[in-house]
C-alpha cells in the first residue's frame, strides 16, 4: 500500500515535470524568435501563385504567435494541427466575422482576401490563445 502511494506521486511528479517543460520550451522558441528581431518573417510564408500562404501551428495555442507578412497581396492562413484536443481548434478571425471548427489533424485554409497593411489578430473562441500577424 505504502509503496503504490509512492509510486503513483512519482507518475504525477513527472507529469507534472512533464508539462512545464512542454509549455516552458514553446515559450522560449517564440520570446526566442521575437528577441532576436527577426519576428519570424517569412520562416512560416510560402508564395505560391501570387498567393500568400501564412502556416499557423496549432496546439495549446497558435504558433508562431507573431508573423510579420506582406501587405497587399491574396492572403491565406494555413492551420495546421497535429492531435490538438485544446480549445485553440476553435479558431476565430474576428476582423473577417469567421469562426471555424479545425480537424484535429491535418491542414485548413482560411482564404483572408488581399491583406491591408495593420495587424490582423485571431483567436481561440474563448479569447484564451491569440496570434498576430503584422501586414507592412
Ligand atoms: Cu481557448
Amino acid at each position: 500500500m505504502e509503496n503504490k502511494n509512492i509510486i503513483i506521486s512519482i507518475l504525477i511528479t513527472a507529469m507534472l515535470v512533464g508539462g512545464a517543460i512542454f509549455f516552458v520550451g514553446r515559450e522560449n522558441n517564440s520570446d526566442m524568435n521575437v528577441n532576436q528581431g527577426v519576428l519570424i518573417s517569412g520562416d512560416n510564408i510560402l508564395i505560391e501563385n501570387g498567393r500568400q500562404i501564412i502556416d499557423i501551428d496549432v496546439k495549446g495555442g497558435y504558433w508562431p504567435r507573431k508573423t510579420v507578412a506582406k501587405a497587399g497581396i491574396p492572403t491565406i492562413i494555413r492551420f495546421k494541427t497535429s492531435s490538438t484536443f485544446d480549445c485553440s481548434l476553435s479558431v476565430r478571425l474576428p476582423s473577417e466575422g469567421i469562426r471555424k471548427i479545425l480537424p484535429q489533424t491535418g491542414s485548413s485554409d482560411i482564404d483572408i482576401g488581399t491583406s491591408t497593411a495593420g495587424q490582423f489578430f485571431g483567436t481561440c473562441g474563448m479569447g484564451m490563445y491569440s496570434f498576430e500577424i503584422d501586414f507592412n
